[in-house]
């Protein structure tokens, strides 16, 4: 039985990660921390209140609970970065290099999400490569991608199985994200079901890829699970399901609710970074050396989204 740390368990990929790893490899099997209580994670499963900064409170989780693989989801998103980059650069580093060494010591595979927020706009836009320029102009990008290296250099230095995803904005109807700027992809959703319209701070004609949960969380044990031997990037891999701009978001949420109304009131840190990252990423390495495919496309995500929002909402 594999045993699984998840750390930063408490955010918008944690909270459905958890009970998906929870569902298929039993609940005792993966330990669900973060730094501050979370009802929801501690009820079904072993949870542990843990500041993803101290090293020697990891690894005496590690220990005490004989993991073989760590999660690391700790991070402060592009947006929230922008507006204190020392403090981004210190969590979403130290916490890194935590996971990275404890997994070193005790003989872990580690997980980490990077983002599309690791390219840059010197990147090519459209069908982005896997192996490109990547210079990123965000403090949340430039800790991606010095992620990226670092976990490569894990893996060629000491041998330790890092693997990594290349996130697009994750849309999902369980826990709101924070502080990223891609967030507008969800909270469309909540507004439209609760108000008929919303105000988007990301321009009408922006690209960005995106991805529906249920394939997130498929990708993520589709990567742990696939055969070492096949994996030649342990930077991190491309992934893609769907690119739109919040025009064409809001076209489809109009299909649905025919009188729903999007104004813009553009921020002017979210347009710079939108406009950086890549428009769509060439995902080909992933369906190769993973078999990554991704089921949800943007009309059937818009239907589920909607429906399980208005169950959720009462609406
Ligand atoms: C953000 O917008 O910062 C994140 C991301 C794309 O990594 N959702």
């Amino acid at each position: 039985m594999k045993k699984i740390l998840i750390v930063g368990a408490g955010g918008q990929i944690g909270s459905e990660l958890v009970p998906f790893l929870r569902s298929i490899y039993g609940p005792e099997s993966v330990v669900a921390t973060d730094v501050r209580e979370c009802k929801s994670l501690s009820e079904d499963g072993p949870f542990e209140v843990l500041d993803a900064l101290n090293p020697t409170n990891m690894a005496s989780v590690v220990a005490r609970y004989h993991i073989v693989t760590i999660f690391n989801l700790v991070a402060l998103l592009s947006a929230v970065g922008e507006r204190n980059p020392q403090m981004a650069w210190g969590v979403n580093m130290g916490a890194l290099m935590n996971a990275l060494e404890v997994g070193r010591q005790h003989h872990c595979a580690v997980f980490t999400p990077s983002s599309i927020g690791a390219f840059g706009p010197t990147s090519p836009k459209d069908q982005t490569p896997q192996d490109t320029i990547m210079q990123p102009t965000t403090i949340y990008g430039i800790c991606k991608y010095t992620g990226e290296m670092l976990s490569n250099y894990y893996h060629r230095k000491y041998g330790l199985d890092t693997r990594s995803i290349r996130f697009p904005g994750i849309i999902s109807n369980k826990t709101l994200p924070g502080g990223g700027t891609t967030d507008y992809a969800v909270e469309i959703f909540y507004e439209a079901i609760r108000n008929g319209r919303y105000t988007c701070a990301v321009p009408s004609d922006v690209y960005m890829d995106m991805l529906y949960m249920p394939d997130a969380l498929r990708a993520v044990v589709e990567l742990m699970e696939a055969d070492p031997a096949k994996l030649q990037h342990r930077n991190s891999f491309n992934i893609a399901s769907m690119s739109f701009t919040p025009e064409i978001l809001a076209a489809e949420v109009r299909r649905h609710i025919p009188t729903f109304e999007m104004e813009y009131d553009i921020d002017p840190v979210k347009e710079e970074i939108s406009r950086s990252w890549p428009n769509s990423l060439d995902d080909s390495c992933a369906r190769q050396e993973w078999g990554w495919s991704p089921k949800w496309g943007l009309e059937a995500m818009v239907e589920d989204m909607l429906a399980t929002l208005r169950k959720k909402l009462q609406k």
